[in-house]
């Protein structure tokens, strides 16, 4: 056998092999989660032909001719039985484009669909897009919406100058995309806009992230809130901050929406990024939040401080000291399958229930802004635990 071959069938045996490897949930947890062993998506997941030229006479030397860097900041949705995430797959050219990629159980076995979306454009061509939220909504239309990113042509002399705003495309089978205007608002910027899966007053509802810059928020930021009429040319004449940031908390500098929420009989259960800053740069985290089942712009429950915070190797990628989720999955048990990537490099999933999520958001104490207020609230725990100790020994 020639040693392309022999090369060629390694790479597929051992692409194989990472793909059928079994995860293990990560016991006990603290009860509110589990982690699980290995990342679910890693650029290595993506399919050795998406890299390689596997064609001898055009690839001699079976060269990686078109790498591929990451796949994070996954959007998530139970299809048909199937977990699927739409993924953000970063090439070697840093630019971002969306694949689904299946999974039977949701954790572990996910397996990209042969090609990666093709994504529509608008007049205005994308530089770039990632980090897109789908919403099965009500319509009975499946939305992705997601960040488009342009060069700011109004600061031609500074190359890092760029704009965001919230790209929109539908889909009834996740494979044809038929690609809407970008959302219209009149903040400078968007990031993390998210559909609600339900129509309010007869109005599609986002939620928005406002800012003033491409980076920075400015004196803006928060998770907004705003309604339109239509999806076909969405545009929101009026937002409201839903939760904003707040000084000395996990979301001093930022924040913003995850995925679309949850539905439950108690409100919906939101869960969120939040950024503060320290001297090694931005750290994100997750947290989750509950809003009105009337009113989700009203925020009913805060539990105080980070849900998922970047652990251990987690730490550690391209952008490091970053959680950052865009997807969960609830199955048919009620079930939670939290999709979430670590410092812009790869996915992992956590595993917890509804009624978890639930008792985590009804019954953790709230954030009280001041030390004083937290080491009084932890004497309250240590009190009651206390005079129960011994019965538990
Ligand atoms: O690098 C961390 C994250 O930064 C951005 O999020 P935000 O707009 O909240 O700062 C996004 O670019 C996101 O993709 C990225 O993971």
């Amino acid at each position: 056998m020639s040693d392309f071959k022999q090369r060629a069938q390694q790479l597929l045996r051992d692409h194989d092999a990472l793909l059928a490897r079994p995860n293990r949930e990560i016991l006990p947890g603290n009860g509110i989660y589990s982690r699980w062993e290995y990342p679910v998506l890693t650029a290595e997941h993506t399919p050795v032909f998406w890299r390689y030229d596997l064609n001898e006479k055009t690839n001699p030397y079976l060269m990686e001719r078109q790498g591929v860097n990451a796949a994070f900041n996954a959007g998530a949705i139970y299809w048909q039985g199937k977990f699927l995430l739409a993924v953000r797959v970063e090439g070697n050219d840093r630019k971002s484009f969306f694949a689904i990629a299946e999974s039977p159980n949701g954790v572990d076995n996910f397996r990209f669909w042969d090609y990666p979306i093709t994504m529509p454009e608008t007049e205005r061509p994308d530089t770039n897009v990632y980090d897109m939220r789908l919403t099965q909504h009500e319509d009975g239309y499946i939305y992705g919406l997601f960040c488009t990113e342009r060069k700011d042509e109004s600061q031609p002399g500074d190359l890092s100058a760029a704009e965001a705003q919230c790209g929109i495309a539908r889909t009834k089978d996740l494979v044809n995309w038929e690609r809407l205007p970008d959302l219209i608002t009149y903040s400078g910027q968007q990031r993390n806009v998210v559909l609600h899966p339900e129509l309010i007053d007869g109005h599609y509802a986002l939620y928005t992230r406002p800012q003033d810059g491409f980076i920075s928020v400015g004196a803006g930021g928060g998770i907004g809130w705003g309604l339109t009429p239509s999806m076909e040319n969405a545009e929101i004449k009026e937002e409201t901050i839903v939760d904003g940031k707040v000084y000395h908390t996990i979301k001093e500098v930022k924040n913003g929406q995850g995925p679309a929420p949850i539905k439950t009989e108690h409100g919906w259960l939101h869960m969120a990024h939040g950024v503060r800053n320290t001297a090694a740069g931005l750290r994100y985290v997750l947290y989750v939040f509950m809003t009105d089942l009337h009113k989700p712009w009203v925020v009913t429950h805060r539990p105080a401080g980070h849900f998922i915070a970047p652990q251990g190797s987690e730490r550690v990628g391209d952008v490091s000291n970053v959680t950052f989720a865009n997807g969960w999955i609830v199955n048919e048990q009620q079930q939670v399958f939290i999709y979430y990537a670590s410092s812009d490099t790869r996915m992992h999933v956590a595993t917890s229930t509804v009624a978890k999520l639930v008792d985590y958001c009804m019954n953790t104490p709230e954030d009280g802004l001041r030390s004083a207020a937290s080491v009084q609230t932890r004497n309250g725990l240590i009190a009651a635990n206390l005079a129960i100790l011994d019965t538990l020994k």
